[in-house]
Formats: structure tokens, sequence, C-alpha cells
């Protein structure tokens, strides 16, 4: 597989649609409702979805694509290439703030991240990886990550867990928050994982992702060193919605071991 020719391709195709998204701007932007009244979806979303499944299907047609909008293919293994695509990651901001949403690409063969893409459209940061090549923020290479302290750490995570609820012992989550230096949350799991991945974020950490939203970020992560699990600390198994956290190496045990605890 000639894995330059791909990356070139996605690259231009990313900032292509990424052009697509800023002019949709000045077009009427329909915004629908999924799972719940929270859960938004747009007819941006769908149409860059479709944008990048017709350019792929023709181009690469032996190639499968998971798309969170539903029009790509059925996946049921991750068997051969497998393209899992974000197509507006953190609709809610790109409906309310029109910024801090991103385009989020993963390449995949045989369950093995090859390539990575999480592009922040408004503030024009691409960030992209290809495995053992090293991840770079444009064109600048990021560093790998050393170990910090909880008591340094800023830990992206929602306040809804430290809430009671049906997941996760919040009595726990309420130590972590008194624990670590600060919280915050940026309504893109892609974004989270991209400051993770440049040192700005230590942790990010969330109770139900899908594959489209972690499979870029993983790939750029685990080149800076960060580890990404599920909260068994096992690999996300990329197939269906799971919890999932991200982390700088030894903070990533802390968290685990001390104070994410689901509820049995
Ligand atoms: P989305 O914007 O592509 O839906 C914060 O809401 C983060 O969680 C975003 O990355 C969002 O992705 C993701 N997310 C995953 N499942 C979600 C759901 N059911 N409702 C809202 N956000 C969801
Ligand atoms: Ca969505
Ligand atoms: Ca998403
Ligand atoms: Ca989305």
């Amino acid at each position: 597989m000639n894995w330059g020719h791909i990356d070139r391709y996605a690259k231009s195709l990313i900032k292509e649609a990424g052009h697509q998204i800023r002019v949709s701007f000045y077009q009427q932007i329909d915004v629908e409702t999924k799972a719940d009244a929270n859960d938004l979806v747009t007819n941006i979303d769908r149409e860059v979805e479709r944008f990048f499944i017709n350019r792929i299907k023709r181009d690469f047609p032996t190639h499968r694509i998971l798309g969170e909008e539903g029009f790509g293919d059925e996946v049921q293994s991750l068997e051969g290439v497998i393209w899992m695509l974000d197509p507006i990651d953190g609709t809610m901001n790109f409906v309310h703030q029109k910024r801090n949403f991103a385009i989020s690409l993963g390449i995949y063969v045989d369950g093995v991240g090859m390539l990575g893409y999480i592009y922040d459209v408004m503030g024009d940061d691409f960030y992209h990886a290809a495995k053992g090549e090293g991840a770079y923020l444009n064109d600048e290479r990021l560093s790998q990550l050393e170990i910090t302290p909880l008591s340094d750490a800023i830990i992206g995570i929602n306040a809804s867990w430290v809430a009671p609820n049906r997941h996760i012992d919040n009595e726990k989550v309420i130590e972590l928050v008194k624990a670590c230096r600060g919280t915050r949350s940026y309504g893109s799991a892609a974004i989270e994982l991209a400051h993770v991945s440049a040192g700005r974020l230590d942790a990010y950490v969330s109770m139900r992702l899908s594959p489209w939203d972690i499979a870029g970020g993983i790939v750029i992560a685990q080149e800076v060193g960060a580890v990404a699990t599920n909260l068994k600390g096992e690999a996300p198994g990329l197939l269906g919605q799971e919890p999932f956290i991200v982390a700088r190496p030894g903070l990533h045990r802390d968290l685990l071991t001390n104070y994410i605890k689901l509820k049995q």
C-alpha cells in the first residue's frame, strides 16, 4: 500500500472539506436533533460526510468507510482498510459557536491505526500523524509527552460526571476535580485528543464515544506517547460506543486506578 499517496490524498480531502464548512456559514444551516434534544446534526454534517464518501469510493473502491452520519459502510469487523470519519466533531459548537469543531479521520488496516487527522477548521490547526513517524501540528513536530503528577494536571472532563449519574462513581470524580490543577471541557472529543497530544491538556475522559470520535486522535496521541484506552485499560474496540480515556503515561494509570470508577 502506498501510504505516502493515501496520506497526501487524505490531507487534501480534509482541507477541501474544511473550506466547504467555512463557506457553509454563508448558507442555510438546518439543525435537527438525533437521539435526544441536545444531540444535534445539520445538513452540513451530512453533506460533508457524503463528499468524503463519494471521493473515497471513487478513488479507493476496496476501502470501507465508517462515518457518523451513516452514509458509509456497515462495518462489523476491522478487517481491511477502514476510513473512520467524523465529518464534524463538535456539532453543538458548530451550531452555537461557529468554532471549536473538527474534522476527524483515522485510517486503519486490520484494526491498526496507520494515519490520523484532526482538523480544527476555524482555528486552521491541522494535527496529523502516520504510525511510527511522529505527530505534527501543521508543519511542527509535536514533542513526546513527559510525566506530570495529577496535582499539576489539567483534566478534560464533562461537568455532568460530577453530578450523580448511573455510569460512574461521581464521589471519585469530585475527588479528582479537587486533586488536579484544573478542569476543562471543549465539547469536541477530537479537539480534546489534539490538546492532550499537544500537551495543553494532560488527560481527557469521556463516558461514551464512538469509533469516529477517537480513531484519528488515537493515532496522533500514540505518536507522542499518550496512552488511550477504555476504562478497563484495554485498547478501544472501535466497533461500538465505549467509555474512553487518553492521558500522559503515568497519569493514565493514576486516573484509572484511583478516580475513574465505573458503577457495576
Ligand atoms: P459530535 O459532535 O460529533 O456528535 C461532546 O459532545 C463530544 O461527544 C463530541 O465530540 C460529540 O461528537 C461526542 N458525542 C458522542 N456521542 C454523542 C451524543 N450522543 N450526543 C452528543 N455528543 C456526542
Ligand atoms: Ca453527532
Ligand atoms: Ca463526534
Ligand atoms: Ca459528528
